[in-house]
């Protein structure tokens, strides 16, 4: 069977989610940045969007640089908030999900999708679930993203990069040698710089480069394994299937009616989002930890959490929420909250027969 296999990749994902919940800042650089608190400037740029790029502002530079590039402009900085991303990122992924035969996340912002069931060799019919994908999430989370349609899971992710932000590459079978063969070495996924180094003392600069070069004449260069690697990323081979992986966690967020520091109008919408946790579980999911996620009226989000004897009912830990909420106003006193959340970790999976029935666990 022919796979046609998606990556979907969330653009400048920290950065655009700041935007749509920060009116005021759209227009604007923004810089997301990890303090690490021993100086006000020490610590690194998570990402920063477009227009940031723009002035040379790029993921993993020191937060001190970006400053000094951004000097005498109107550019944001602002610190991660990773409660908020994860959360934006899980209803992304479930959203995804529902879209492919298999699925698997391979970061915060990043997934594979196995279309190959509905859409065997079908690329028309895996474009058609793109532009749905990226429908929906502007829709629902007012976010872009880019994907990449490809044979394999490498391929896709190389035609992914191609065009950002809102992309859509497809790169069919018969096109990868094409698709890949000016790139340099060092822009196919998987090969590194110090490697791209090695092969250009060899004189080997891009894909077609290396696919030209003999296997063997790359196996006494760099062993059995890596040759084969490099000749793999050069020609866009890639078996490897999309692995569909248990959740490591559940959650649920909702909104108040109304701002309220009221623990009891509070507990009652937790109480509601544990009836709703259950229909996930179906007493076939346990877990072993609890968290109540708060977010203030200033965005702030914060999470406590509780090990507990496993349990496979939500609701029968209402009681542990009733503290974890009084515990949250007794340390944050005159703080009114807009949204709170519920999630349940380290979590077993049982009575599960097979991989088919697993899925359906997570059709709902
Ligand atoms: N990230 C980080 N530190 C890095 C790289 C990334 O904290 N050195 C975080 C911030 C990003 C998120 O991971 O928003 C996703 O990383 P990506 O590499 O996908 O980059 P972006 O989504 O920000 O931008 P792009 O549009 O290029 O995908
Ligand atoms: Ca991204
Ligand atoms: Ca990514």
């Amino acid at each position: 069977m022919e796979r046609v296999i998606l990556h979907v990749d969330l653009d400048a994902f920290y950065a655009s989610v700041e935007e749509l919940r920060r009116p005021e800042i759209r227009g604007k650089p923004v810089v997301v940045c990890v303090y690490s608190g021993r100086t006000e400037d020490s610590g690194a740029v998570a990402t920063s969007n477009y227009l940031a790029r723009e002035l040379g502002i790029k993921s993993g530079m020191p937060i001190a640089f970006a400053k000094r590039a951004a000097k005498g402009k109107d550019i944001v900085f602002l610190p991660v908030d990773m409660e908020h991303y994860r959360e934006v990122s899980e209803r992304i992924m479930n959203l995804l999900e529902e879209h492919a035969d298999r699925f698997q996340q391979v970061s915060i912002d990043e997934a594979y999708l196995d279309v190959s069931d509905g859409c065997t060799g079908n690329y028309p019919c895996a474009e058609k679930i793109a532009q749905e994908i990226k429908g929906e999430i502007k829709e629902q989370e007012g976010i872009t993203c880019s994907v990449g349609i490809g044979p394999n899971k490498y391929v896709s992710k190389m035609a992914g990069k191609r065009r950002k932000p809102d992309g859509l590459t497809v790169v069919r079978a018969e096109e990868v040698a094409d698709f890949l063969k000016d790139l340099p070495a060092g822009k196919l996924h998987g090969i590194g710089g110090k490697t791209e180094e090695e092969l250009n003392t060899l004189g080997i600069k891009t894909a077609a480069d290396i696919a030209a070069y003999s296997l063997t004449s790359l196996e006494k260069e760099f062993g059995k394994n890596k040759a084969k690697l490099l000749h793999d990323k050069a020609l866009g081979i890639d078996d490897s299937p999309v692995e569909q992986k248990d959740k490591q966690q559940l959650s649920r967020i909702a909104t108040l009616k109304e701002d309220t520091d009221d623990t009891d109008k509070i507990f009652k919408k937790i109480s509601e989002l544990c009836s709703d946790m259950n229909k996930k579980l179906q007493n076939k999911i346990a877990f072993r930890t609890i968290s109540l996620i708060t977010i203030d009226t200033h965005l702030q989000t914060q999470t406590r959490s509780e090990t507990i004897p496993e349990a496979d009912d939500a609701c029968s830990v209402l009681p542990s929420y009733r503290t974890l909420i009084d515990r949250f106003f007794s340390e944050n006193p005159g703080k009114m909250l807009r949204r709170v959340g519920i999630r349940v970790s380290g979590l077993s999976y049982k009575d599960v027969k097979d991989k088919k029935e697993q899925k359906s666990l997570f059709d709902y």
